[in-house]
């Protein structure tokens, strides 16, 4: 059954990434979360196969965070960080530094993973502008990447229809590396697909194309997510990391998905050994409880920006209102906390072997064509329907719904990523609802 609408009137709110008239004409309406599942405003539990979208990863209405924001909330509710400062910045800061690679602990507070990506961009350059190289500023992405949606993140991004309607206003001088999707080589992977690391080469292509002393910097998604969940290939991502640092680009992993657990460890760097030189996130930073982003930098990038300038003078000229916003802070720092007391990544990494085989187990299943997945995430490709992209999909994600179960789609793709505190049952009632509506999709 489908919710029907509690508000009289739903044209206002122009709804992000959603076809507006469709949806509005049937509405799915939420009201309250708790642990593993939403409410439904006419009434129904609905488990949350998806983290909301990416980034619950301790479940929902956490009480140790719900706290932390309350009180931060009636003791101060905003202070500037832009020459003033408030002490939970700092500690937030220096929590989330503690989670990420060796050497990548200045933290660069933002308020969404856009902001993140632009952020990292515009860090990128001011690097080497502050080393003496200026002329470095050509940014190389991927095909099917998904860095946001500001214009930095859309012109590296390489998803067409997030790009064609602003191609006239998309940064300059930008490249793509090739995606790494191919189901000739690699249908069915589990984990890291086998095929596929010389990909990275073709960076070796761009750099001869464009010259290196131009290009500042390589950004990609370490595992891809909203283009439909793109696994790297083995030795991939190794790969791209000796070429960047053989002609002194920068490498940015994108891991506002793929940060805080997702594929049980802090973060996919730690997770695939591979060092970037900036980290984009943003998301479960602090269960999405409050907009919150942030960049990692390397240290050696951080001094360099900032010891080239004069004493006295303001080293980075970016920065937002709410950067370490102390309601968004005192989640971070909430949140943190609570992923390491309840050992959450080191549960992501336990369950991991047992959603892989959950997820595996629909091969077979009526449409689907192929089926990935790394840490505690996962795709499901559809076989798309007859001249329309994106409607089998669409169709699997309204049942499910109605089944109960939250699932995200994108494409013909069904995508899973569930809060870490998901226990077994609920993985396997996540991928026996999918089964049993494919099995009723036309
Ligand atoms: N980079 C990556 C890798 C992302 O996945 C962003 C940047 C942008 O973050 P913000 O906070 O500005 O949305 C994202 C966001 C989905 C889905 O279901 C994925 C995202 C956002 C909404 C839906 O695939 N990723
Ligand atoms: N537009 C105007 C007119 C502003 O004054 C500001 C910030 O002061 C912004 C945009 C940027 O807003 P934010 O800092 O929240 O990104």
């Amino acid at each position: 059954m489908t919710s029907r609408p509690v508000i009289d009137d739903m044209s206002s709110f122009w709804m992000p990434f959603t076809a507006n008239r469709q949806f509005k004409a049937a509405p799915r309406l939420l009201e309250s979360a708790k642990g593993m599942y939403y409410r439904s405003t006419d009434g129904r539990e609905v488990l949350d196969g998806c983290a909301g979208l990416w980034c619950v990863n301790a479940g929902h209405g956490r009480d140790e965070i719900v706290a932390a924001i309350t009180q931060q909330l009636s003791t101060m509710d905003f202070a500037p960080t832009f020459q003033m400062g408030h002490p939970l910045a700092f500690e937030a800061a220096t929590k989330v530094a503690e989670l990420m690679p060796e050497g990548l602990d200045r933290i660069f507070f933002t308020n969404s993973g856009s902001e993140s990506v632009d952020t990292a961009l515009k860090i990128a350059l001011a690097y080497h502008r502050s080393r003496g190289e200026g002329q470095r500023t050509r940014l190389i992405g991927r095909e099917r990447g998904y860095h946001g949606v500001g214009f930095g993140g859309i012109s590296v991004g390489g998803i067409a229809p997030n790009r064609k309607t602003f191609s006239g206003a998309l940064l300059p001088a930008v490249d793509h590396l090739p995606h790494t999707h191919n189901l000739e080589h690699n249908a069915f992977s589990k984990g890291q697909p086998a095929w596929g690391a010389h990909l990275a080469e073709d960076l070796e292509r761009i750099v001869t194309l464009h010259d290196a002393s131009t290009i500042a910097a390589v950004i990609v998604e370490p595992v891809a997510g909203s283009t439909g969940v793109l696994i790297p290939p083995q030795g991939y991502l190794q790969k791209l990391r000796e070429i960047c640092t053989k002609h002194g680009i920068l490498l940015i992993f994108d891991e506002v998905i793929t940060g805080f657990g997702r594929v049980g460890k802090a973060t996919a760097s730690e997770y695939f050994g591979v060092t970037p030189d900036l980290i984009t996130m943003a998301k479960a930073i602090n269960n999405a409880a409050i907009p919150m982003g942030a960049v990692a930098a390397s240290r050696t990038i951080h001094d360099t920006i900032v010891n080239s300038s004069a004493q006295g003078a303001i080293e980075l000229f970016h920065g937002y209102t709410y950067s370490a916003h102390p309601a968004a802070a005192a989640a971070a720092v909430a949140t943190l906390d609570l992923y390491r007391r309840e050992g959450l990544f080191e549960r992501a990494a336990s369950l991991a072997p047992t959603f892989e085989a959950a997820a595996h187990s629909l091969r077979g299943a009526k449409h689907v064509k192929d089926i990935r997945n790394l840490g505690m995430i996962a795709g499901v490709e559809l076989e798309p329907r007859d001249g329309a992209p994106g409607a089998r999909a669409y169709e699997a994600f309204v049942k499910c719904f109605e089944a109960g179960v939250l699932v995200r789609f994108t494409g013909d793709i069904l995508a899973f990523s569930p809060p870490l505190i998901i226990n077994e049952e609920q993985i396997a009632h996540i991928f026996k609802t999918v089964g049993d509506v494919l099995a009723t999709v036309q």
